[in-house]
């Protein structure tokens, strides 16, 4: 018998690897969406899997579709991908995100409780939760912080797989995942609208400046295509725990910047400092980076850099591709779509 596996959040750029990953290994996929009124299928299409999966209406907030759900199809395996994970709109819809990031992972939860106890459970944790770092670099024992209302709900449902864990004995595992990137990042995300945007640049689709936030933050990026491998892992894994996965490596957004327009062919040169911050192709003298105020956040993460020993030791964790091959991969990518739009 094929095992059985749910993924909240299908559409998103993990939830694709991961089914992905998943129907290599043989389980039948059920793929939890919610309606929209235009295509969400886009990345499932791009990765050829779309008619493999069996898709099903998913909606964090609504307890009884959950309920409804867990209870038909008692899955060997539940992944919650799903969230409102855009930690600047966070801000701007704040009982939203905490009741969607938080609230509804209670919901899945409870419903494993009463209806599949024997589901085992992967809830996706965040490296926003170590927010303003305690210590560096962040473990599975560093003290959390978070800054954002995304960073405030993942705590609690990070705390909540903890507790059905050591109160229920349910499977659930955290993962405390860093920054992961790839093609299919969605665009509004720093990385990804910087490789869109250079590859508008080198196809002259644009004559404009990209405009940013805080040039100086700096993130621990890995491959998205990696991770998702080790959600697997922890589910396989003889009891139930909570994991960091990241890097190990951190690096600035302008130095992403640079890598990319590298690849492209641009040498960056800076003026000015933070909120009047440009970046001129050296070359041309143009002005193609700006920095605008609009894009920083009331409270940043300034600095985020994972120690993944533990899931080293314990799941056989090793990044197979490296931060420079990741930035090529996002920018050829972004390249090859400029032309053929
Ligand atoms: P993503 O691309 O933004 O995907 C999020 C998914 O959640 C989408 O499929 C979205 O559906 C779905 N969703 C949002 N609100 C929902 C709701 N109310 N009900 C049902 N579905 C809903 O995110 P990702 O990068 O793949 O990340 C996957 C998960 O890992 C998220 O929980 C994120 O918070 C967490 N995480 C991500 C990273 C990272 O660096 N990528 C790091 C740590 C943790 P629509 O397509 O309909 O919007
Ligand atoms: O790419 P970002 O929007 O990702 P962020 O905020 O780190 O969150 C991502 O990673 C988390 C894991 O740590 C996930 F939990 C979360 O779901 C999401 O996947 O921003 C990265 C940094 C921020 O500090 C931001 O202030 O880039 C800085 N930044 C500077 N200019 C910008 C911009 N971010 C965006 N999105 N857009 C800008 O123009």
């Amino acid at each position: 018998m094929n095992k059985t596996a749910m993924i909240s959040g299908i559409t998103g750029q993990d939830g694709g690897y991961l089914a992905k990953f998943l129907l290599e290994k043989n389980y039948k996929v059920y793929g939890l969406y919610r309606r929209g009124a235009t295509d969400t299928f886009g990345k499932l299409k791009e990765h050829g899997i779309l008619e493999k999966i069996e898709l099903l209406d998913f909606e964090l907030l609504e307890f009884s579709n959950i309920c409804r759900l867990i209870r038909h199809y008692q899955p060997d395996e539940f992944y919650n991908l799903a969230a409102q994970s855009f930690v600047a709109t966070s801000w701007a819809e704040p009982i939203y995100t905490v009741q969607a990031d938080g609230m509804g992972v209670v919901y899945i939860l409870e419903a494993i409780r009463e209806f599949s106890p024997k589901t085992k459970f992967y809830q996706a944790s965040t490296s926003e939760m170590f927010g303003k770092v305690q210590e560096i670099p962040q473990t599975e024992t560093t003290p959390f912080y978070p800054r954002s209302p995304y960073g405030v709900a993942k705590l609690m449902a990070h705390w909540t797989c903890v507790n059905y864990r050591e109160s229920f004995g349910v499977f659930a595992c955290s993962g405390i995942l860093f920054n992961h990137e790839s093609p299919m990042r969605g665009k509004e995300f720093v990385t990804r609208k910087i490789t869109t945007y250079f590859a508008d640049l080198v196809t002259n689709k644009t004559d404009m400046p990209l405009e940013l936030g805080n040039l100086n933050i700096k993130r621990d990026w890995g491959f998205a295509g990696d991770y998702v491998e080790m959600m697997w892992k922890m589910l396989q894994y003889d009891s139930p725990d909570t994991y960091v996965l990241a890097t190990g490596e951190t690096h600035s957004i302008r130095d992403f910047i640079e890598e990319v327009g590298h690849i492209c062919g641009y040498e960056i040169e800076w003026h000015g400092k933070e909120e009047c911050e440009t970046g001129v192709d050296k070359k041309t003298g143009k002005t193609i980076i700006k920095t605008n105020k609009k894009f920083y956040r009331p409270a940043e993460v300034d600095i985020l850099i994972g120690n993944p020993e533990k899931a080293r030791k314990v799941l056989g964790w090793r990044q197979t591709v490296s931060y420079k091959e990741l930035c090529r991969m996002m920018i050829e990518a972004d390249i090859d779509r400029a032309k053929k739009n």
